[in-house]
């Protein structure tokens, strides 16, 4: 069972990791190289042992499919997981005229009245992402994100490469190919100008018998918090590039580089692997004829999605 993969990563890490320092200075058990296959006919490998938000999934990925970096159309869409990296750049730009808000992932988690003041200006901060054109251009946009490099990376000589459109039409012209690879490392942007260098580095699309398989090269994986959505993310976008290229549904294949549960997250785990997975719950694209481009979020759903009940645990930032 595909959910199996992934609880079996979870318990390597507890039982074989070693401990290692990490930049937050959380603190993680970690383990380098490990590798997980989920095959996409046996179900949508959203997790069923702790409740994964799809809608906050489906609304990023589509951000990313439509090369869109600035985070108005996630708060449209009313997905907040990007909302920190723009904040940043308004509370440290000179424009910025409310409370100090330097350091503020940290100070929230141990200052009270830090942490309301941060909520009230996040809110104003959100607010005029929505309602004024002029600001959310100048401070929604967050630069080279996935979005970016996916669909206009930037080229020496001044040109953008549209590598989602590019894969895919290699995939539908030279299915056999084996350069079906779509990269968001970028040596010239990490890591002096990026908040965060991409975790998912690099994907790759191969075609057997009529089957698109996908493997994702994850170099950094929290693996109770972040691998959840990485794996449902790359599985639904596997789906979609499946029926943009009239192929039937292979495998993700997940492997990751540094796989890490922080310490700050043990508790949490052995909870959910306390319980028992139930059935995977089906991926419907409702609008199968509509070009990968042209989706909305409407176009797309799960159903006989029964998760148990999700588990809280801190970011760490
Ligand atoms: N992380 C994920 N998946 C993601 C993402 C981040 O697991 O999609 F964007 C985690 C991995 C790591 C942290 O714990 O975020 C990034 O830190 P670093 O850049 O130091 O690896």
């Amino acid at each position: 069972m595909n959910e199996q993969a992934y609880l079996d990563l979870c318990r390597h890490i507890l039982h074989n990791g070693k401990d290692k320092g990490d930049r937050t200075g959380t603190g993680t058990r970690s383990v380098f190289g490990y590798q997980m296959r989920f095959d996409l006919k046996e179900g949508f490998p959203l997790l069923t042992t702790k409740k994964v938000p799809f809608r906050l999934i489906w609304s990023e990925l589509l951000w990313f499919i439509k090369g869109d970096t600035n985070i108005r159309f996630l708060l449209e869409n009313n997905n907040n997981i990007w909302n920190e990296w723009a904040f940043e750049n308004w509370v440290s730009s000179s424009k910025y005229d409310g409370p100090d808000m330097s350091d503020f992932g940290r100070r929230r988690l141990s200052d009270e009245s830090f942490a309301e003041d941060f909520e009230k200006e996040m809110d104003r901060f959100k607010q005029r992402i929505l309602e004024d054109d002029d600001f959310a251009r100048e401070f929604g946009d967050l630069g080279n994100v996935y979005g970016k490099q996916w669909r206009a990376w930037r080229t020496s000589d001044g040109n953008v490469i549209d590598q989602l459109k590019e894969v895919i039409h290699s995939i539908k012209t030279n299915p056999d190919s084996r350069r079906h690879i779509v990269t968001a490392w970028d040596p010239e942007d990490v890591p002096g100008n990026m908040a965060l260098p991409p975790c998912h580095t690099m994907f790759q699309f191969y075609v057997q018998n009529g089957e698109l398989s996908c493997q994702l090269y994850q170099r950094s994986g929290d693996t109770f918090l972040g691998v959840p959505f990485n794996i449902a993310s790359y599985a639904l976008l596997t789906h979609l590039i499946a029926n943009e290229c009239g192929l039937e549904l292979g495998e993700f294949v997940h492997t990751l580089g540094d796989a890490h549960l922080y310490h700050n997250h043990f508790e949490q785990i052995e909870k959910q692997l306390s319980r028992d997975p139930g059935p995977l719950p089906e991926l419907n694209i409702y609008a199968p004829e509509k070009s990968i481009f042209d989706l909305s979020i409407e176009d797309v759903g799960i159903e006989g999605y029964h998760p148990h009940p999700g588990i809280k645990a801190p970011v760490a930032v």
